[in-house]
């Protein structure tokens, strides 16, 4: 049944370019709404920018401009580098948008008249670059910040205080009666740990900038930049200005958080919601950090590397296909361009890109270049055997948020059919019904395979369908859950005219280059 799928990226700081880490976290919740629009869901995909707070102000100060100027510039660097990576977000949003201002003076108005926000004076450690207090327990040696590890700043405002003391017990509750709410699993402990260990209230507007968005009912106070980036998940779904939309895609909102930001979506937000008297979000999806040499990457340790200017040296397909095969989403991996370049090889030169190639080569020679019909399932092949449990499969990997495994489980299908290929040696064969029925199972395996590559490698994917002689695309909406021409074994009607070109995938060999390539 096609369902309702809103996903969601955090909102990046526009301080500085994006980089590997977060084109991994864009790259990913693309694939997920890629994979629910074949599905044939209704699919809203948002990610966006983060501008207000001390941090973009002093960046912007820095360069000698206003945060406002500074922010219009850097806005683009993030849309211009998703769109790079064929990323299909359905929508942008800037929190300096008039429909987010109003949005979070509407948000926070209605927790204020539902008296969970008291003025009070709050003083403690800060870290700019994390836009966050902690704890002096909390602090890293030295007295620096446990993520950055830079100097923290003491502040002191007269501000105004969410009350989210008060709202333990309904976290908990929540928690204990929504068990997937946050995956994977570890994270979830994570959150309720740290639940248990009693919460502070927290400090949510600021006297000491104007860059924000004004209190509504004191107007010399702006929001806190993450009460206020929070917000952007219900300002893209209407709150507060169309009710009907709103209450279509919300709460059915699934939230693709790094694990460095777990606490606000997991503790903040949902108590946050609760307080303005809305349903809590109904899944965090929550990733871990690309490291290169076994360290986060990070704007302020210049290990940062340029995901567009990497994609143009590797290939936009083959950029997504290793973020998104490399790690299982949860983990934490290591970046290297050599690992990236092997996986091209075995997995897109030498498998997909392969199988495509001599498969074209051969109907070429032995079929006229017209493309025979596979067999019916079970009858002959065992492709259609491996290719009805490979779908299965790969259906639940996603529905679980397993791009990786997804992809794993794919490319099993890829290289039975190689297999099956080798042993068979069609090219081997004089033309006739034998050879048809071969290279008709080896195109009907390619073009299954083809729809389950598509969120990861949507270029290669439509290419190989073109040269399949097929019509539409491979990642058509709804084609996954097509009866023919879908992801059932069959739909490959033969008689088509199969294209043979240069390699999809060119092998490339993995002393080229080096890390150098891509970073900055
Ligand atoms: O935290 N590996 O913005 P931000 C993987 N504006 N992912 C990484 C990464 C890495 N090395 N580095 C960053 C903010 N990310 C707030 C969010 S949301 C309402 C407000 C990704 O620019 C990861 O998804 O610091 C992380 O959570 C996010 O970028 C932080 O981006």
């Amino acid at each position: 049944m096609p369902e309702r799928f809103y996903v969601t990226t955090p909102i990046y700081y526009p301080n500085d370019r994006p980089h590997l880490g977060t084109a991994y976290a864009t790259v990913t919740a693309d694939a997920l709404a890629r994979w629910h629009r074949l599905r044939g869901d209704d699919v809203l995909f948002l990610t966006g920018v983060d501008e207000h707070g001390l941090k973009i102000a002093r960046r912007a100060e820095e360069q000698g401009m206003t945060p406002a100027a500074w922010t219009d510039e850097t806005a683009g660097w993030f849309t211009d580098a998703w769109a790079a990576l064929a990323v299909t977000n359905d929508d942008f949003i800037r929190t300096t948008e008039e429909r987010h201002i109003r949005a979070v003076q509407r948000f926070t108005q209605a927790i204020y008249d539902n008296g969970h926000i008291f003025k009070g004076e709050y003083s403690g450690w800060y870290c700019v670059a994390c836009e966050a207090y902690y704890a002096q327990s909390e602090l890293a040696e030295g007295a620096s910040c446990p993520v950055h590890k830079s100097p923290v700043e003491w502040l002191v405002e007269e501000n105004y205080f969410f009350r989210l003391s008060a709202f333990a017990d309904r976290l908990l509750a929540w928690y204990a009666a929504n068990p997937g709410v946050v995956v994977p699993e570890s994270k979830r402990n994570e959150a309720v740990s740290f639940i248990r260990q009693g919460l502070a209230d927290i400090s949510i507007s600021r006297t000491s900038i104007d860059w924000g968005v004004p209190v509504p009912w004191d107007p010399d106070h702006v929001v806190y930049v993450w009460y206020d980036a929070l917000v952007n998940y219900v300002t893209a779904a209407g709150y507060g200005v169309d009710d009907e939309t709103f209450a279509a895609w919300w709460p059915s909102v699934h939230h693709l958080v790094g694990k460095d930001i777990l606490r606000f979506h997991g503790i903040w937000w949902p108590a946050m919601c609760m307080a303005a008297g809305i349903e809590p979000p109904r899944q965090l999806v929550v990733h871990g950090f690309l490291l290169v040499g076994g360290e986060k990457m990070s704007k302020s340790r210049l290990n940062q590397i340029d995901p567009v200017a990497l994609a143009a040296d590797v290939g936009v397909d083959a950029l997504r296909y290793h973020l998104l095969r490399e790690v299982s989403l949860g983990a934490d991996g290591e970046f290297s361009y050599e690992g990236l370049l092997a996986r091209y090889n075995a997995d897109l030169a030498n498998n997909l890109g392969n199988l495509a190639q001599r498969v074209a080569t051969v109907v070429g020679s032995k079929c006229g270049g017209i493309g025979p019909a596979p067999r019916p399932a079970g009858q002959g092949s065992r492709l259609s055997a491996v290719a009805e449990e490979v779908v299965r499969e790969a259906c639940i990997a996603w529905e679980r948020f397993a791009p990786h495994d997804a992809l794993a489980v794919s490319w099993r299908l890829v290289r039975e059919t190689n297999a099956e290929l080798e042993v068979t040696e069609p090219w081997k064969m004089a033309p006739g019904p034998e050879v048809d029925a071969v290279l008709g199972d080896a195109l009907e395996a390619l073009r299954i395979v083809t729809i389950l590559a598509s969120p990861a490698v949507p270029a290669a994917a439509a290419e190989i369908w073109r040269r399949l002689g097929l019509s539409g695309a491979p990642d058509d909406p709804g084609r996954a859950a097509r009866r023919g021409g879908g992801l059932d074994w069959g739909g490959y009607p033969g008689g088509l005219a199969v294209t043979k070109a240069d390699p999809v995938f060119p092998r490339r060999t993995t002393t080229e280059q080096s890390l150098g390539a891509g970073k900055r």
